[in-house]
């Protein structure tokens, strides 16, 4: 099944016709509105009409995640906030989060696209949606919300937690479709299992599990434990949230929407752009978005594109399941973590050191963090009360900066191992790359 037949099986002539259509609007546009974009235009000596082609757009500057923090919150906006009517976040690489904003036209192109998602995956009208993904700031609850409305499925908002109860529900509302991380599934058919509830029994045939990696491994064994087929969907708030792109029913590799967002893939270090097939650094330039509107957006994310007509007949180039990221960013339970947000918590507390380790582990499905933290040695003699004290300040703090709950280990000065290049701070036990 296919949403948006015209601009899913578009020819590629065609498709590229309408795209560079679409960029020489939303470059004039960043060039008037963001002083941001005019100033890194000029430094490349270009102005708004200097690309002549889309072969041109690896003459425009990069946006990165630095670039919106320096912006921080709204100043890569090109619309005023009366023209703003939705908000969302996600974390950003020190303590301030990435602020995205949309005015009712992009919550449109977003329902839209995530429409064409859940479509692609096999949902239509008459389904029953059960969106265990979390509401909030955070774009999965919203995202899929409003994709599922649109195609007139029947959603319940259920958001993360209280996982016992999602069971209750998956069962009893006879809930078709299941939207969450792919961790989360793993999780609830563990207590399903321990509640004595097979959910291959259920009525849940199509899971939609993205906003982390994983593995093919993951995906087998969500299928064999939930009984539904499980598709990769992968978004980013900057760009919009879930809905970038997804996989169809050939599950082999996730569908672009390239009539909205233009896909390039470059060289990390170099910023060079790498042919169809090479892995190498996404990079995104939204086409349609008026609220913020990005050009050539250093995603962090490392795959590779085919531009392969796929046998679902759709003409959109497919990327690869992600397999790495170019920088430290971790995601744990869904949430991204930079160990910069961890050390500017450690910075601010006396008698801690800023020597610490990240060691992600998987534990009864779930992702488990613990944090690693030296002390100085005048703590360390310390009363054992004080320690424990410090244990929980810590604990409470760091919860704090990353929204998710870590389990604090006080360790001894000079106990966690030096290195003599990039400190290795992450240790990750899980195998979501696969
Ligand atoms: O995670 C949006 C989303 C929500 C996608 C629900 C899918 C489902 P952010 O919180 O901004 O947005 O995190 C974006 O998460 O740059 C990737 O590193 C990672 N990511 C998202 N989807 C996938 C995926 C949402 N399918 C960051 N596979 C991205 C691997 C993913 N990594």
């Amino acid at each position: 099944m296919i949403w948006d037949r015209e601009h899913e099986t578009m020819s590629r002539t065609d498709l590229q016709q309408l795209q560079w259509k679409r960029l020489q609007v939303q470059v004039a546009t960043v060039y008037e509105k963001v002083p941001f974009y005019r100033r890194a235009f000029h430094e490349k000596g270009l102005t708004s009409g200097a690309i002549r082609s889309l072969a041109d757009l690896p003459e425009l500057p990069f946006t990165t995640k630095y670039d919106l923090r320096d912006n921080y919150p709204l100043g890569l906006a090109a619309v005023p906030v009366e023209r703003m009517v939705r908000l969302h976040a996600s974390s950003g690489t020190t303590g301030k989060a990435t602020v995205v904003t949309y005015t009712a036209h992009d919550i449109d192109l977003w329902a839209e696209v995530m429409a064409r998602t859940l479509t692609a995956a096999g949902v239509t009208k008459g389904d029953v949606v059960h969106n265990a993904h979390g509401y909030g700031l955070f774009t999965g609850g919203l995202g899929f919300h409003y994709g599922a409305e649109r195609i007139g499925a029947l959603v319940l908002p259920m958001s993360g937690g209280q996982t016992k109860r999602q069971i209750m529900f998956l069962k009893d509302m006879g809930s078709t479709v299941l939207c969450c991380t792919p961790s989360y599934a793993l999780r609830l058919a563990e207590v399903a299992e321990e509640m004595g509830v097979d959910l291959r029994e259920t009525d849940l045939r199509v899971g939609t599990f993205g906003a982390e990696p994983w593995s093919a491994r993951m995906r087998e064994e969500i299928q064999a434990k939930i009984g539904l087929k499980a598709h990769d969907v992968y978004g980013l708030c900057e760009i919009v949230g879930p809905g970038v792109a997804v996989e169809c029913e050939c599950q082999d590799g996730l569908h672009i929407f390239e009539d909205h967002f233009l896909p390039e893939i470059v060289e990390p270090e170099t910023g060079e752009p790498l042919p169809y097939g090479e892995p190498g650094e996404l990079v995104l330039t939204t086409l349609t978005k008026e609220a913020l509107p990005l050009i050539r957006y250093r995603t962090g994310d490392i795959t590779s594109l085919n531009p392969a007509v796929c046998a679902c007949g759709r003409t959109l180039a497919r990327m690869e399941k992600i397999s790495g990221r170019t920088d430290d960013m971790l995601i744990v339970r869904g949430i991204n973590i930079f160990p910069s947000q961890i050390e500017t918590v450690l910075l601010q507390v006396k008698g801690v050191l800023p020597h610490y380790q990240i060691v992600v582990d998987r534990r009864h499905a779930l992702d488990d963090l613990e944090i690693w933290i030296e002390i100085s040695d005048e703590v360390f003699t310390d009363d054992f009360q004080r320690l424990e004290a410090l244990e929980r300040d810590l604990q409470s703090e760091l919860q704090n900066a990353l929204g998710i709950s870590a389990r604090v280990k006080l360790v001894e000065p000079k106990s966690i191992q030096r290195s003599e290049g990039k400190a290795k701070r992450i240790i990750d036990r899980r195998d979501a790359y696969g």
